[in-house]
């Protein structure tokens, strides 16, 4: 087995999964915001370092991505946050795109970029204990997106990316999200996700990228926000596994499904039906941001010093998510 295999699997063991704590500054801001805590580096550095200490970190989370401010942090007590992390026996990783931007031919799409000079951040990030990466193209449903060209560049530049984290001896997180947004059928939503998938790989065979050292994180299948005609819960497990069968090659062992604005509960529902379907070879676990740390963050606001109650809260949903990515939660679990 690869030395990059063995990574997808320890963090994806047992119904791992693993934590999106990678909001870049501005959208850390706007989470803090909302919940009316100034967001300064300390407030940031003190939420994230209340979940990274808690106990479902050795129990649940395999891995947790970590933005470039996090990664070069320290805790109160001065431990590297990378070796928090590690000594809870999870995994340090790190958001290495620079964000998504207009793209240029279809300025209404979006491109992520932060190829310029990754090969030399990629070093520095494993030096400081990084064993995977992560990159997020984005794209949006309407009658006419995703474009060709959004669907091809952001494959490209997710299959770079790849190629470069792998020759630096860290596993990729390859994410092409389809975004919720929208007024798009649950069909819409499965054609679109199957076509952006296969694309990307495509590109990343011909980028010559070891499928068994990738983890993919891909959206589920569901009707846009906006649309009235909603699927229930079960349509969605079985539409996601049917897409993932059909546009993911056999070599993939880990996938970790992003939550894209469902509810703490939704999420977890949808990804224990997932495994309940599951009848490939796939790992099919979560990787969460918001359906892992809603609760968490809005209880902390109200007393930020309430380490202990904080936790409480995220070790409950990171337990639901394992769980389920065992496909052994049910409804009574949550009371
Ligand atoms: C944690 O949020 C990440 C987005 O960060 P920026 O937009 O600030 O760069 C995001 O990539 C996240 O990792 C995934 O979308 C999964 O998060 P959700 O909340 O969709 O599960």
């Amino acid at each position: 087995m690869s030395e990059l295999n063995n990574i997808v699997l320890k963090i994806l063991e047992k119904g791992k999964g693993i934590l999106a704590a990678d909001e870049s500054t501005g959208t850390m801001t706007q989470r803090l915001d909302d919940v009316k805590v100034p967001s300064s580096p300390e407030n940031r550095l003190s939420f994230r370092e209340t979940l990274f200490s808690a106990s479902s970190m050795t129990d649940c989370i395999g891995g947790v991505i970590l933005y470039d401010e996090t990664i070069k942090q320290e805790t109160s007590k001065k431990i590297k946050i990378p070796e928090l992390i590690s000594s809870m026996g999870s995994a340090p990783g790190i958001k290495v795109d620079t964000g998504a931007k207009v793209l240029a031919g279809s300025p209404d799409e979006k491109i992520t970029e932060g190829l310029d000079g990754l090969r030399e951040r990629l070093k520095e990030y494993y030096k400081l204990g990084a064993k995977f990466t992560k990159w997020r193209g984005v794209y949006t449903i309407t009658k006419n997106f995703p474009s060709k060209l959004s669907i091809q560049s952001n494959a490209h530049a997710l299959a770079r990316y790849s190629a470069l984290v792998q020759e630096c001896r860290m596993v990729p997180i390859v994410e092409p999200e389809v975004l919720m947004e929208g007024e798009h059928s649950a069909k819409e939503c499965y054609e679109k996700t199957s076509e952006v998938i296969k694309k990307c790989f495509e590109e990343l065979i011909l980028h010559k990228v070891d499928l068994k050292g990738i983890i993919l994180k891909p959206n589920m299948i569901l009707a846009g926000n906006k649309s009235d005609n909603k699927i229930t819960n079960e349509e969605v497990a079985k539409l996601t596994i049917k897409c993932l069968k059909n546009s993911v090659p056999s070599e993939v062992t880990g996938i970790a499904f992003l939550s894209g604005g469902q509810s703490e509960i939704e999420a977890t529902e949808n990804l224990n039906l997932i495994n309940k379907y599951n009848d490939t070879d796939f790992i099919m676990s979560y990787s969460y941001g918001r359906a892992l740390q809603q609760s968490a963050l809005k209880f902390w606001s109200k007393n930020i010093e309430d380490i202990e109650g904080t936790q409480k809260v995220f070790n409950h949903r990171a337990k639901m998510n394992t769980l389920a990515a065992q496909s052994k939660w049910f409804k009574d679990l949550e009371v």
